[in-house]
């Protein structure tokens, strides 16, 4: 199979969907599996709609049909129509068995779709991908997950090559048969969509533990990888314990077979996969060792970990209906793996940590080219709809209607959602419907949310009336137009809010009517596109701090007067709103300097971050977090004429401000004293220690570069883990040290056989700010370990150059535009999965500076006049261009 896609691009409307004429209730599968043919033969138990009368249509792309038998009796080929993504099949009816023969090649497979090999001819082992339409590169199936069927499947292979051989469901028999060759069977009691079908089969090594879950059923737990790397399975193990038993007590939800698989490869289009028994981990979220693995990745293994695990519920019991559905499963298994998460780890933290990525990926999505709703009402490529606005908003939006209904509400409504939908092929209505009869409430005014995209902007505004004693606070909301979505509705948009005095108090809220009047903290719902709240019994002009918890995935404009953030910054009693009042404030002195005004936010901003440096009660993560504005991409967020060089320098210099006001004294002292007591241990404390030792390096930078170029170097060689090690590099890549060089070779070649290491040696090297950096990229790319055929080395290399490094990536003569476009083409012939995805890294182009805008034009324009791209790339460029 050549990725090369050329087939017809037709839009896919929810309007028009139809439920299927034609179900399969049970299939039979059976492998001949070989790395260069494999031969697929499938028998299907069909069931027809007697309401509807369309001709047996079965998805397949690019598949040798070898063979065609209806109810027993070959076909000639007068009997059936094959085109290249579909076979029509004559005579069939209700109770018809179908069976076809089909040829495969695996190791042709670049765009790791269907089935494809990982790794080396020789070494390398077979496994699938199905989600979303990849079941149909395997076999002839209604590939559509409204199709729930039970699956049998065989697997053969010779035995010395293939050794294990699994796929999803319980093991149903295994033995030799005779000719080198073995065979193994699997059998899923649980009907499910075609997407969550997996097999895989190879030389892996397993580690395993056992089970019990809460109603009692043994479960193995098996995780499995290539032998070299197995022992670094072990953290992931402990993971999914964590996971399973968090599930239980607070979800009640219990896993249902009495095996679950989860095997790494290094060679996947995405994070992970929740094949029903057998997960499907890219190795980046399986494997961690401290010599190799920073604490941030640790945290991904355990938060993908959890979030596949929790799919077998939230995704896989109950599916959805159509892919137009997806944030059903994803939205919600994002919001239930981020909740896991919160309790594992920091709580302010994590929500921290997520709310950045919203605002760093999600918000530019909605505010440009691509913007699409939650639940997007047409596509052309379903892969491309794998977004931050799915996932990640989609998670915000369970996030309010969790906070609607209550921690017993939710819990009350998720049982009666599963409950009644366990099974079945749901969509968002089902959902809300389901939660809203539990709590007998009326949740339809959230669907609002789902179908309208754009960020909302909320416009506060406070006016206090002293002779009244009343504060009156105003918000207004309005949502800016996107593509295909001129007129905006007012949504319901819950607002957690408190008052703080003067002196840092938090202050009763008195407001009329409000059930909860009296308590300090208090949710109003903005459903109006403007409304008024009246505080009563204020006795001075309040602090209002808005959005608490960031109550709502919103913009929120007004209220931002430096000396009220810094107050909330200094002394709000919630760790996260109180990084939410610094980063506002950042924002404020950034604009300042970038402006070159002189503003009380700058010293606003540093003088109330020194104060909690010099804190010894501060927590060290959230203070490193504190001390870090918004990133250069949310920052260009702001501007409709974005000059990333610009923007980089004015970060730079508030954050040099910084420095200066907590002074290189205070900075060295504390350095030292975190130097002194790092381990490499992994417990929070000790990461949070870390954490605060990068953002005090950094800032040393700044102050006196050679300085932190010694300290750097010294951390380098010193360190005992990966998180000191690469935040040292960093800092001699970054400042251009002369220690840089050398600690790079030595990274090369400490680590040239572990590829996930050797992707953050691709990584950091992208991160020198300005021109230099596409030098460095075309060096790279010229590494005998560089390759396009690997999504992890491509995302280590292109991705993060041109989506973490905005001053490095736009070049104003557009040098970095015309090759990312040259690379995308040569990618999307061999994944265009990856190709398209990789692609909307120039999504914002519209709002660059003009000379920028007009480079990158180009570029896109260049790249959408080739022949033969991808229906994937193609959505996305055509999408990007279109006014
Ligand atoms: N469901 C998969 C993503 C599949 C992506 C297909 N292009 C992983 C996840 O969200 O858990
Ligand atoms: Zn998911």
């Amino acid at each position: 199979m050549t990725a090369r896609d050329q087939l017809s691009t037709p839009l896919i409307r929810l309007s028009e969907y139809r439920a299927p004429a034609w179900r399969v209730e049970r299939i039979e599968l059976e492998f001949d599996l070989g790395i260069d043919a494999t031969e697929v033969f499938s028998r299907l138990h069909l069931r027809r709609d007697p309401m509807q009368d369309a001709p047996l249509r079965l998805d397949g792309e690019r598949l040798e049909l070898l063979s065609v038998t209806l109810d027993g009796e070959a076909l000639d080929a007068a009997r059936y129509r094959q085109s290249n993504e579909s076979l029509e099949v004559d005579g069939a009816r209700d109770g018809s068995v179908l069976e076809t023969r089909v040829r495969l090649a695996p190791a042709a497979n670049t765009a790791l779709e269907g089935l494809y090999l990982s790794g080396s001819r020789d070494a390398g082992f077979l496994l699938t991908q199905c989600e979303a339409e990849g079941f149909r590169h395997i076999t002839f199936f209604p590939d559509r997950p409204d199709v729930l069927a039970s699956y049998t499947v065989t697997l053969r292979a010779d035995k010395a090559r293939f050794p294990v051989l699994l796929a999803g469901g319980n093991p149903d028999g295994a033995g030799e048969l005779g000719d080198g060759r073995h065979w193994a069977r699997f059998v899923d009691p649980h009907p499910k969509p075609s997407y969550l079908f997996a097999l895989v089969a190879g030389r892996l090594e397993k580690i395993e533990r056992g089970y019990v879950t809460a109603d009692g059923r043994s479960v193995r737990l098996v995780m499995w990888s290539e032998a070299n790397v197995i022992d670094r399975c072990h953290y992931a193990m402990d993971a999914l314990e964590r996971s399973m038993r968090w599930d239980e007590k607070t979800y009640g939800r219990q896993y249902d077979l009495d095996v679950f698989h989860v095997v790494a490869t290094h060679d996947f289009n995405m994070g992970a996969m929740e094949n029903k028994g057998l997960n499907i981990f890219n190795a980046k979220y399986l494997l961690a060792d401290p010599d190799s693995t920073t604490d941030d990745e640790y945290r991904a293994v355990e938060a993908v970990v959890a979030h596949e695990y929790f799919h077998n519920w939230s995704g896989n019991r109950v599916t959805c209906r159509d892919w137009f559905q997806l944030s059903l499963k994803e939205g919600l298994t994002v919001f239930r793996e981020q909740q896991f998460s919160a309790d594992m780890n920091s709580r302010a933290l994590k929500r921290i940590e997520d709310v950045a990525l919203l605002r760093r990926a999600q918000f530019p999505e909605d505010a440009g080219p691509l913007a699409h709703p939650v639940r997007p009402a047409q596509y052309s490529e379903i892969n491309n709809f794998y977004t931050a606005t799915v996932y990640e908003k989609g998670a915000e939006l369970v996030r309010m209607i969790a906070g609607r209904l209550g921690q017993e509400g939710f819990r009350r409504g998720m049982d009666w959602y599963f409950a009644r939908h366990d099974g079945q092929a749901a969509t968002i209505e089902d959902f809300l419907t389901a939660l809203g009869e539990a709590n007998d409430t009326d949740l339809s005014p959230y669907l609002a949310w789902y179908v309208q995209a754009g960020t909302p902007r909320l416009r506060a505004n406070g006016r206090y009336d002293a002779a009244r004693r009343e504060y009156v606070l105003t918000l207004a909301q309005h949502t800016p137009p996107t593509p295909g979505q001129a007129e905006k509705q007012p949504l319901p948009i819950p607002v957690k809010l408190a008052l703080f005095a003067r002196d840092g108090r938090m202050l009763p809220l008195h407001v009329d009517g409000h059930p909860h009047s009296g308590d300090d903290e208090l949710v109003v719902v903005v459903d109006q596109a403007e409304q008024r709240i009246v505080f009563r019994e204020v006795d001075a002009e309040p602090v209002p701090s808005l959005l608490r918890g960031f109550s709502a995935p919103v913009m929120l404009e007004g209220l931002d007067t430096a000396a009220d953030l810094a107050l909330l910054l200094r002394h709000d009693p919630d760790g996260f709103n109180r990084w939410q009042a610094g980063q506002q404030l950042a924002v404020c002195a950034y604009e300042a300097l970038r402006d070159q005004r002189q503003a009380e936010a700058v010293d606003a901003w540093c003088d109330a971050l020194a104060g909690l440096f010099g804190e010894e009660a501060v927590d060290a993560a959230l203070l490193a977090e504190l001390m870090t504005p918004p990133g250069e991409v949310e920052l260009a967020e702001r501007e409709q004429a974005a000059d990333p060089d610009r923007i980089h320098a004015a970060r730079q210099a508030l954050q040099r401000r910084l420095a200066e006001r907590i002074g290189i004294d205070a900075l060295m002292a504390r350095y030292d004293i975190l130097a002194g007591t790092t381990s490499g241990e992994l417990d929070a404390e000790s990461q949070a220690r870390r954490r605060l030792k990068r953002r005090v390096l950094d800032l040393l930078a700044l102050l006196d570069a050679s300085r932190a170029q010694v300290l750097a170097a010294r951390q380098y060689e010193t360190s005992p883990g990966m998180t000191d090690r690469l935040a040292a590099l960093s800092v001699l890549v970054r400042t251009d040290a002369p220690q840089a060089a050398p600690a790079l070779a030595h990274f090369r070649t400490r680590y040239a056989d572990n590829p996930l290491a050797l992707d953050k040696w691709f990584s950091v090297q992208t991160q020198r700010a300005g021109e230099p950096a596409l030098t460095t990229v075309q060096a790279l790319e010229r590494d005998p370990a560089f390759t396009l055929r690997n999504p992890n080395r491509v995302n280590a290399l292109f991705g993060a150059w041109a989506r973490n490094n905005p001053s490095g990536f736009h070049r104003a003569d557009g040098a970095g535009y015309r090759l990312l476009a040259e690379r995308l083409a040569e990618l999307d012939a061999l994944n265009p999965q990856i190709a398209a995805r990789l692609a909307t890294v120039l999504n914002g182009w519209r709002r660059l500076e003009p000379g920028r805008r007009a480079r990158a034009k180009e570029a896109v324009e260049a790249l959408a006049a080739r022949d033969g791209l991808s229906r994937n790339l193609s959505e996305i460029v055509q999408s990007m261009l279109h006014d």
